[in-house]
């Protein structure tokens, strides 16, 4: 049976559960939710699959599950992936950053992006003091990040992580929404390094470039 993974082509989360698993050689069926169309908001689809109406959703037989930090661990978990930290101590700080970029980093970026895109697109005024704060918290945890990807390639121990695919997760709207990353040459020089060793990163990069500048080019926005 096949493992399906829905979701928007446009979106950050769902790239990183379908690059994970073109790294770790697992086939995903995709099934295309229109979230421009607002189609994980719809009853049926959250008593189905998700009641927060997020994607992506990950269905495997009768195990649905949501949040694509935990779908990567399910997937790493069925091909017993090196993604999750080949120590002991390696797969607790990989788990550390996971949660981390979940708590303390996408927060903040996912607010950037709905005050910058999000309400642009909806033709809504941006709330100012919002977005400081919001920024204020990126640039806080980007220099953290800085330092720790000091000499690194990785953001823990000498191998792509799933940490690295989560901590990566904002760079798939950076310019779009203009995080302020440009003033970290570690973590751009740690992105660069992902983008040109890892096709899948690359790739799904596209993708999203190619859904969302599309949608925006459909409705007449430009940011
Ligand atoms: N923490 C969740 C975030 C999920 C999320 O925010 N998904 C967005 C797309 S990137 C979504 O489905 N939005 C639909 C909506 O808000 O209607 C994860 O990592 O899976």
């Amino acid at each position: 049976m096949t493992i399906k993974i829905y979701g928007d082509a446009g979106s950050g989360s769902l790239r990183r559960v379908t690059a994970a698993a073109k790294i770790m050689g697992i086939e995903l069926e995709r099934v295309n939710v229109d979230l421009f169309k607002g189609e994980s908001q719809t009853d049926g689809f959250k008593a189905r699959f998700n009641p927060h109406g997020l994607t992506p959703v990950l269905v495997d037989g009768d195990t649905v599950l949501y949040e694509a930090s935990a779908i990567n661990l399910y997937l790493a978990g069925k091909v017993n992936s090196p993604l999750v930290g080949t120590t002991e101590k390696d797969r607790f700080h990989v788990l550390q950053w996971m949660f981390w970029s979940g708590e303390q980093w996408r927060t903040f970026t996912t607010t950037i992006f709905d005050e910058r895109v999000g309400k642009t697109v909806m033709g809504l005024p941006k709330d100012e003091a919002l977005l400081g704060f919001a920024e204020g918290k990126v640039r806080a945890a980007a220099k953290v990040l800085d330092k720790h990807l000091e000499g690194r390639k990785f953001m823990v121990g000498d191998a792509l992580t799933l940490a690295d695919l989560d901590v990566a997760a904002p760079f798939s709207q950076v310019d779009r929404a203009k995080f302020p990353f440009g003033d970290y040459p570690n973590l751009i020089a740690w992105h660069d390094n992902l983008l040109q060793s890892f096709p899948a990163w690359a790739e799904t990069k596209a993708e999203v470039d190619n859904r969302i500048d599309t949608f925006l080019a459909s409705v007449g926005v430009t940011l």
